[in-house]
């Protein structure tokens, strides 16, 4: 049975960091969803489904959306109570009475959940902190990179760009600090939730590769360039060994071949 349920458009890198915790701990995620262009005709609930025409209709179910969807959304006041902020992914309890939101807490569910299976989230107090403080650097890299990744979809700006670009910066080098002199993981001794938000935050990111030519008609450059191994060599070694490790590689591989087929495409 499952232990968790999770709405989202599909595929997200923010879901990865519950899907590759989950395949680690033993746990079962109830993953519901689709493409993010048909989720503006799903129904937002617990028992989220594609909306009928009744529901369609009715005037108290709809939203605008706010981040990321510029069409109207159909939330019903359950998930909102659940979700004030009415946002996927949006995970909930087994009986709907619970709704945890941000994918940072999400995936720490699924690693509470499997606490006896394997230590995700740290052995002791002062572990689990370290990694909520790699959590909490990573939410903030994300804030800077989701408004960047939306803007490159119509309007990046000079400005959006470089305030990434130094978040970018900021946080990698971070990472690459933690992992000095040549440490295997950023936290103890073996994977953690850290590691998982890292890569899945990374992978998010990637989606600037096929935009290059939006940024070159701003006279912009990717933030993710050629040189970051030489940069940052333990950041992207990490990267790089645990995306193909076998809880990962599920979800990374495929989301990168596509990028990988996109920028093809767009050269
Ligand atoms: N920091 C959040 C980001 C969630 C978020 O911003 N989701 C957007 C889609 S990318 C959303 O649900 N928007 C709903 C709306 O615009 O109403 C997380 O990691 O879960």
């Amino acid at each position: 049975m499952s232990q968790l349920r999770i709405f989202s458009y599909l595929p997200n890198p923010r879901i990865w960091k519950a899907t590759i915790a989950a395949r680690l701990c033993g746990i079962t995620i109830d993953l519901r969803g689709a493409p993010p262009g048909e989720l503006q005709d799903w129904l937002w609930d617990f028992d989220a489904h594609p909306l009928s025409d009744s529901e369609r209709q009715e005037p108290a179910l709809q939203r605008t959306g706010r981040t990321g969807f510029k069409s109207r959304l159909y939330k019903t006041p359950a998930f909102l109570e659940a979700h004030p902020f009415g946002t996927v992914p949006a995970a909930f309890s087994p009986d709907g009475r619970v709704g945890i939101f941000e994918s940072n807490s999400i995936m720490r569910a699924v690693a509470r959940l499997g606490v006896n299976t394997y230590p995700l989230y740290g052995s002791d107090a002062y572990s689990a902190a370290r990694i909520d403080s790699f959590l909490d650097v990573s939410l903030v890299f994300a804030r800077d990179s989701q408004i960047y990744l939306l803007s490159l979809r119509d309007t990046v700006t000079a400005e959006i760009h470089a305030r990434t670009r130094d978040a970018f910066s900021t946080y990698i080098a971070g990472i690459d600090q933690a992992l000095a002199p040549a440490r295997s993981f950023l936290v103890g001794d073996d994977i953690t939730l850290a590691d998982i938000c890292f890569v899945a935050e990374l992978s998010l990111f990637a989606n600037e590769k096929p935009r290059s030519k939006a940024l070159a008609a701003q006279g912009l450059t990717p933030i993710l360039h050629d040189g970051l191994e030489a940069e940052y060599p333990r950041a992207m070694a990490h990267y790089a060994k645990l995306r193909a490790h076998p809880a990962f590689a599920p979800d990374v591989g495929p989301y990168l071949q596509k990028i990988a087929s996109a920028v093809a495409k767009a050269a």
